[in-house]
């Protein structure tokens, strides 16, 4: 089932953004190259808003904002893994939005309310994902307001156990998305010290599990602005 997600639990963040007095939620999409940042926000959107990929180089090169409607607006940024003066430049984009500010009743709060870091599920390779977790996220935002989902869930076995027909993984596939979740939930925390949430499997290419993790950033938005990252 295909969803309208400027349309979808609008009341709810109404309602959680009304308590936090901040507006839009704003949403940083990261993630290794390739994860498939731009595939997402295109699955969120439901239409080809977000460049994506199609050879072997990085695609996305800049910040780029999109709004889904007055309530909540994704950021989509460069993946790190694009080689090393790339990354440098890519990492400094990604520090300057995380201590990007706004000012409400001369109080100076964080501008990004939430960290979206898309892993790719086929990969076991979890380095660029710790390094981006380790010296960018975690140094920049509080530890409740980053959410780790796994992308790609109908490659995760090389292809085999996705049901196309059904388009969903089959039991096995299944099994073995639950056990990548939590190896990599325990992975962040030995790698970081950070208990991160158990993460969603989906697949972007798809559509499948996308409004869980749309339903995953609604429901874990916390309720108060984000302090000032210089405090
Ligand atoms: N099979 C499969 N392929 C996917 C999925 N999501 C993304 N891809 C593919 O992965 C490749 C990279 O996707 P992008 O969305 O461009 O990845 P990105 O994270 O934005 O990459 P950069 O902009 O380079 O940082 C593209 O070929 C996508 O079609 C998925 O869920 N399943
Ligand atoms: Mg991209």
């Amino acid at each position: 089932m295909r969803y309208d997600f400027s349309s979808y639990r609008t009341q709810d963040l109404a309602r959680k953004l009304s308590i936090a007095r901040f507006r839009p939620l704003d949403v940083m999409v990261t993630g290794a190259t390739g994860a498939g940042k731009s595939t997402t926000l295109n699955a969120l959107f439901q239409r080809q808003i977000a460049k994506v990929g199609a050879g072997v180089d990085p695609e996305t090169k800049e910040l780029d904002a999109y709004k889904l409607n007055d309530l909540c607006r994704f950021w989509d940024t460069p993946g790190l893994g694009d080689g090393v003066a790339r990354d440098r430049a890519h990492q400094q984009k990604l520090i300057a939005l995380l201590n990007k500010t706004y000012c409400l009743d001369n109080q100076h709060y964080g501008f990004i309310d939430l960290a979206l870091v898309i892993v790719e599920g086929a990969n076991r390779d979890l380095g660029t994902t710790i390094h981006l977790l380790r010296d960018i996220i975690v140094p920049h935002i509080q530890r409740e307001r980053i959410l780790v989902v796994i992308n790609q869930a109908d490659v995760a076995m090389k292809g085999r156990h996705w049901c196309h027909d059904l388009n969903r993984p089959d039991a096995r596939l299944e099994e073995f998305l639950q056990a990548q979740a939590l190896s990599i939930q325990s992975r962040v925390r030995e790698a970081t010290g950070v208990s991160i949430r158990r993460p969603i499997c989906y697949s972007a290419e798809y559509g499948f599990g996308v409004r869980e993790v749309f339903d995953f950033i609604v429901d874990q938005m916390p309720l108060k602005r984000r302090p000032c990252p210089c405090a």
